[in-house]
């Protein structure tokens, strides 16, 4: 059973128990049905509360289900809510804490609604590229009026119970700390007689020249959904409750909905729903490991990486003190993380008292000693392994017992920084991604011998942090960065064959990423790519490089920082202009090389970067560097600006059929610079066995 029932005086209460956030799966509608029916046929029973168990009223409907026969088996989610909403007796719904999608929509099949304070009230199908298809768009503008109900369906932000208090769509919210089902009971007990049964879908929807309000709706929010189709299909959907009878409404939110379960777009979003909650669990390190505790952080570095984690240890409410070599260093350091508080407040994104709040939270020294206590640090000097060395060899000598060593590296052995202290159990990577207050992802790197307590408490930490913990196996450059270098590397080979700058920014931003790679390459600095090559060509000379880049940093160009790089930016302006000097610069290069330069399409470009991250992606997985694909995914979701809609790379690999990219692959490995597309053996193989990577 994941529905209680229970009956209490002349009060049936059905408490959905299907966690963590009862979600209407098949089994909980089962239950929930047989639990009205039973209340029905009892004749003592004159009223039913039906609530939640836990942490929830309910999440909505069961995600999992979604293109499964179970969505679609007796009772559905509309069979329940029309049972409750037929029934002879009155029902109550009983909210807390989550009321949200199919949750929402079977409250509002419900008679009467009593909640508590709190109590997260949503329909925020939306944001899984769906709209609420059991009846929120016909009901939900019944009782809070077309505006607002259409504001919560097409942006699926929660608004908390209280703050509707006053509207049809609470009959009761109760004061905060009172009994929430004993006041459900009471208000039952209260209306046990009352007749007719109050019912929303009998209430109407006015508003006064609604077609000029929809049309408003219709430009706005086109022009704010980008790829997604959804939020117009929500407009549509509520505006039928204003201009079609009910069950008419309903028919069509119905076809509507549909038509969206079905579309790319929903799936790559639930893809990422689930993506994102599995990242933080590791098999072997159980959930109920211990974690350590986190009050205080340091950060070793105070440059524009230091400073950035800082802040978000700062916004997270914990101290962190910034260790430096330099007086000058440090000073400027703390005076940027000032500015970017002061920005963000004339932004009106944070108030001036919080700000100061933060900004107290941070503080600087110059002697390692002075940080010997903190329960965290995080190293985030210079990429050389030698200069890693001093500063791990240090950390060692002060830090107190237990603090964990953490590393910012990016791309070096993880292994070899753990060994330059006497405590590798304590080491560990957590790698931010620039600018990283902003930046959703955290690589957290598992050295070999990383404690699972420190890796547990890492993962919590990025939570805490509002970060999307990713953990990563030791390998050079991890997930993220190893799979960018046969990404730019194709860029490069590009520029070499055809394509200047522009052009293959352009195709890879109409695909839908949020930026190109040369426009990537200028926001990050060229010379940060440019280090890395320099010991790459050392390590492993035969990788073959564009020497494009190199010319590029040869000639001071590294990007924004310098005014120039791939394009030419002007003073206070972060347009990237083509630069005809980088042009000429890259033809010039082509025939040094004797490259006779051809017109490359958009296709070519596209497949050739993205499917380069992929093949890597799946070298990866093979390994095990990553745990599972959409781990990868999440890391190019959320660090690299891979377009949501596409799901990360291996999801839209498994899109496209991993056949039809092998074969593409096998084409490219015909032409120019082969040998960087030797299909990945698990590419290979799952190709052959007809599966994907996510499945
Ligand atoms: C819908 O209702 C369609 C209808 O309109 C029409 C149908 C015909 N299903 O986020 P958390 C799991 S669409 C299944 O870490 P939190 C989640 O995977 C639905 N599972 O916790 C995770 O599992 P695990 C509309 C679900 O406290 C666990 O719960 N509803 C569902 O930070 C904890 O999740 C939504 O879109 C679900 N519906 O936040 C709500 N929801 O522990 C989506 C959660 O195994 N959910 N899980 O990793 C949320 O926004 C948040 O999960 C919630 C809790 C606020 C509920």
């Amino acid at each position: 059973m994941s529905a209680e029932y229970q009956v209490n005086g002349a009060v049936a209460v059905i408490t959905l128990a299907n966690p963590p956030v009862n979600g209407l799966g098949l089994a909980t509608r089962t239950a929930a049905v047989a639990g009205i029916r039973q209340a029905l046929a009892d004749e003592a029973v004159k009223a039913i509360v039906i609530t939640g168990a836990g942490k929830a009223f309910s999440g909505g409907a069961d995600i999992k289900e979604f293109n499964s026969p179970k969505a679609l088996t007796e009772p559905t989610l509309h069979t329940l809510i029309n049972v409750v909403e037929q029934a002879t007796k009155p029902v109550v719904a009983a909210i807390h804490s989550v009321c949200m999608g199919g949750g929402l929509e079977l409250a509002l099949g419900c008679n009467y609604r009593v909640a508590a304070p709190g109590a997260q009230m949503a329909l925020p199908e939306v944001k899984l590229g769906i709209l609420p298809g059991a009846g929120g768009t016909q009901r939900l503008p019944r009782v809070l009026g077309l505006e607002m109900a259409l504001n919560m369906i097409v942006s699926g932000t929660p608004v908390a119970s209280e703050k509707l208090a006053g509207t049809a769509l609470f009959d009761e919210v109760i004061a905060p700390g009172a009994d929430l089902l004993q006041a459900a009971v009471a208000f039952a007990n209260k209306v046990a007689d009352v007749r007719p049964l109050p019912k929303v879908r009998e209430r109407k929807v006015d508003y006064p020249n609604h077609e000029a309000f929809l049309q408003f709706s219709r430009n706005t929010v086109k022009a704010m959904s980008g790829p997604f189709p959804a939020p117009l299909k929500c407009v549509d959907a509520v505006a039928a409750a204003v201009t079609m009878k009910f069950d008419e409404g309903l028919k069509y939110e119905r076809e509507l909905f549909m038509q969206l379960v079905q579309s790319p777009e929903s799936k790559a979003l639930r893809h990422a729903f689930f993506a994102e909650r599995v990242a933080s669990k590791v098999p072997d390190v159980p959930a109920d490991t211990p974690v350590r505790s986190i009050a205080s952080a340091a950060i070793v570095g105070a440059g524009t990486m230091g400073g950035g984690i800082a802040m978000n240890f700062a916004n997270a409410g914990i101290p962190v003190m910034l260790l430096e070599t330099k007086q000058e260093a440090l000073d400027k350091g703390l005076a940027t993380i000032r500015k970017n508080y002061e920005n963000t407040v004339k932004k009106g994104k944070l108030t001036q008292e919080k700000a100061e709040q933060r900004i107290a939270l941070v503080s600087g020294t110059l002697a390692y000693a002075d940080i010997a206590q903190a329960d965290i640090v995080i190293e985030a000097v210079f990429e050389e392994l030698g200069v890693k060395e001093t500063v791990f060899r240090q950390l060692d000598a002060v830090m107190k017992p237990g603090a964990i060593l953490a590393s910012n590296t990016s791309t070096l052995d993880l292994d070899k920084i753990a060994a330059f202290t006497q405590r590798p159990q304590d080491v560990i990577g957590t790698h931010f991604f620039s600018p990283a207050n902003v930046m959703k992802l955290l690589e957290i790197v598992r050295g070999k011998e990383t404690g699972k307590d420190v890796l547990a408490t890492a993962l919590a930490l990025s939570k805490k942090l509002k970060k999307t913990g990713v953990v990563s196996g030791v390998c050079d450059g991890f997930i993220g960065n190893r799979m960018i270098e046969q990404y730019s590397r194709q860029a490069g080979f590009l520029l070499e064959e055809g394509c200047l700058p522009e052009q293959v920014d352009k195709a890879v931003e109409k695909f839908g990423f949020a930026m190109g790679p040369f426009r990537m390459g200028d926001l990050a600095g060229n010379d940060i790519g440019w280090a890395i090559r320099k010991r790459r060509t050392v390590e492993k000379p035969e990788v073959t490089y564009s020497k494009t880049a190199d010319l590029l940093c040869e000639l001071g160009r590294y990007g924004q920082k310098t005014g120039a790089g791939w394009y030419d930016y002007k003073a206070g302006d972060r347009k990237a202009y083509p630069s005809e000097q980088v042009n000429a610069m890259i033809i010039q290069h082509s025939a040094d090389i004797g490259v006779t330069r051809r017109k490359i399409s958009d296709q070519e470009i596209v497949e050739r970067l993205v499917y380069a991250l992929v093949n890597e992606g799946a070298r990866i997985l093979e390994e095990g560097i990553a745990l599972r694909a959409s781990d990868i995914d999440m890391v190019y979701l959320t660090g690299y600006g891979f377009p949501l809609f596409r799901g990360g790379p291996m999801f839209y690999a498994d899109t496209v059929g991993l056949p039809n990219v092998l074969d593409t692959i096998a084409g490219y490995a015909k032409g120019r610079h082969g040998e960087a597309w030797t299909p990945a053996p698990l590419l290979v193989k799952l190709a052959g066995e007809g599966k994907g990577f996510n499945s």
